[in-house]
């Protein structure tokens, strides 16, 4: 029984933990932000088999990586803020077909993915053909993170991954193979899927250009709280800006440090 599936149950509480936090934030106006989560290693075979509750619907690719793959994903159009009071009026349990060519829902009610599926579908195929230990799509949008992306001085990896880094000794240590930056694209569209899957390849978290972040990892907290600390930086550079003076920053060297310190992953553009 899906009901009382303990590990699922553990995964669809950080889920709505995390739902409640990104409201709380101020990173989920109206029906902003969605999160995908695939759970099939919480599921009983039993369980993964159960009876579709919707028609098929065709996958804009075929996601050749996640066939018979689960996951869990916040509806269309739903709020982040009722996501974390009841998920499962606010999203549902989606199983990709075994061609990968369509998906169904499976669990507990009718409610459609969000507008992004494509986009986080393509993501957790990609991340699974490089065999990266990633099962989480978050995306949200966070005031200080977008406003940095509205400056063309940021919209490059380099920079804004080193700005952001020189402002804590946490955010090199817990983003170390820095931020992606991704050009404006319209959302929901299978070119900013594919836009972003360029920049999994070197990075965990993706700025989409005045529009939001987008984070990947193998645990939904875990992603969260790395977006969290991207945005502590860049409110202290904001907020040091608003001050008047703009902040020093980290050395390189005390940058260069951590990695020895840390065993940090190099950072590649
Ligand atoms: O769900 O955030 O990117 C609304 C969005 C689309
Ligand atoms: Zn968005």
């Amino acid at each position: 029984m899906i009901e009382e599936n303990i590990i699922l149950n553990k995964e669809i509480a950080k889920i709505a933990e995390v739902a409640g936090y990104l409201w709380q934030r101020g990173w989920a106006e109206y029906n902003g932000g969605n999160i995908s989560v695939c759970v099939t290693h919480a599921l009983r075979d039993d369980e993964k088999k159960v009876p579709a509750i919707s028609p098929r619907v065709e996958l804009p690719v075929v996601m050749s990586h996640l066939c018979g793959d689960v996951f869990y994903v916040t509806g269309t159009g739903k709020r982040m803020r009722y996501v974390s009071s009841d998920v499962w009026d606010n999203g549902s349990l989606i199983r990709i077909s075994d061609d990968g060519s369509y998906y169904e829902i499976i669990y507990k009610n009718p409610v459609r993915p969000t507008s992004e599926l494509p986009s986080h579908l393509s993501m957790h195929d990609y991340m699974r053909e490089i065999g990266r230990d990633s099962r989480v799509v978050l995306h949200t949008h966070p005031t200080d993170l977008i406003a940095l992306t509205h400056d063309t001085h940021w919209l490059d990896s380099e920079n804004i991954t080193h700005m952001l880094w020189s402002m804590i000794p946490e955010c090199r240590i817990i983003v170390p193979r820095g931020v992606g930056i991704v050009p404006y694209e319209i959302p929901g569209t299978m070119d900013l899927a594919r836009s972003t899957i360029k920049q999994l390849k070197n990075h965990d978290v993706v700025f989409w250009e005045k529009h939001g972040i987008l984070a990947t990892g193998a645990d939904v907290v875990d992603c969260f709280d790395v977006i969290d600390t991207l945005s502590k930086s860049a409110q202290i550079y904001l907020t040091a800006r608003t001050a008047g003076f703009i902040p020093e920053g980290m050395s390189d060297k005390q940058l260069d440090d951590l990695v020895v310190a840390f065993h940090l992953e190099k950072y590649q553009k």
